[in-house]
């Protein structure tokens, strides 16, 4: 009896007694008015819980924390989602607070915060170099399609296919929705794009399915170069 009664006790102390498992879901809805986000997107949890991130559906969405409590010396970040079901769980043991984004839709607001028993206080949380986090992930999505190996030259521009949401005659701008670009690693996202003075916008309007081609414009940044109506 005795023994049984230690077994159970390191038993207790091995795993802690009420560690629970939380759900985040990495959710598109490219035509919603938020188009890319975590749900939910604030959480309060105990040290020792779990959280585990779920792709909601077929879509290229990560996690990686951006900015975490002092005492966390390792990169917490998942690894690339590309359809429904993937995941990624993380158990946090040090208490304070946590903020997260998904690198493909981090321009586009898809971020959030945990909170692991309390709120760090101003001055005890650090941010992690997510642009080194990025580049492992901006490298395995070059790794995945074989044509973005290719340093892109006038012939092998990005090329894309999209749905316009709005002109802006005037800036000489698009807001698209465009499907996934392998050669760039981008997953089906909605945003805008500054179009070469060449292109004549005119023929254009909100509802047009487009064919179009990409020019590099500085970091991070392209240039429509190219735009055809498709079907
Ligand atoms: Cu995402």
């Amino acid at each position: 009896m005795k023994k049984l009664l230690l077994t159970t006790a390191l038993m207790l102390l091995a795993t802690p007694a009420f560690a629970k498992e939380y759900i985040i879901k990495e959710i598109s809805d490219p035509a919603g008015s938020k188009p890319y986000y975590f749900s939910p997107d604030k959480l309060t949890i105990q040290p020792g819980d779990t959280v585990t991130f779920v792709d909601a559906q077929e879509d290229m969405h990560d996690v990686m924390f951006i900015n975490v409590p002092k005492g966390v010396d390792e990169m917490i970040m998942s690894p690339m989602h590309n359809k429904e079901g993937d995941k990624f769980s993380y158990t946090f043991k040090i208490p304070g607070t946590y903020q997260f984004h998904c690198h493909p839709h981090e321009a586009l607001g898809m971020k959030g915060t945990l909170i692991v028993g309390t709120p760090s206080k101003p001055g005890e949380t650090k941010a992690m170099d997510h642009h080194k986090m990025a580049k492992i992930h901006d490298d395995a999505m070059k790794a995945q399609s074989p044509d973005a190996k290719a340093v892109p030259t006038a012939e092998s521009l990005p090329q894309g296919t999209a749905m316009i949401n709005a002109v802006d005659a005037e800036k000489h701008t698009i807001n698209v929705t465009h499907d996934p670009i392998k050669a760039l690693g981008w997953p089906k996202m909605k945003m805008e794009f500054s179009v070469d003075k060449s292109v004549d916008l005119s023929g254009f309007k909100a509802g047009d399915a487009v064919l179009f081609t990409l020019k590099p414009a500085g970091d991070d940044d392209y240039t429509v170069v190219q735009l055809k109506k498709g079907q």
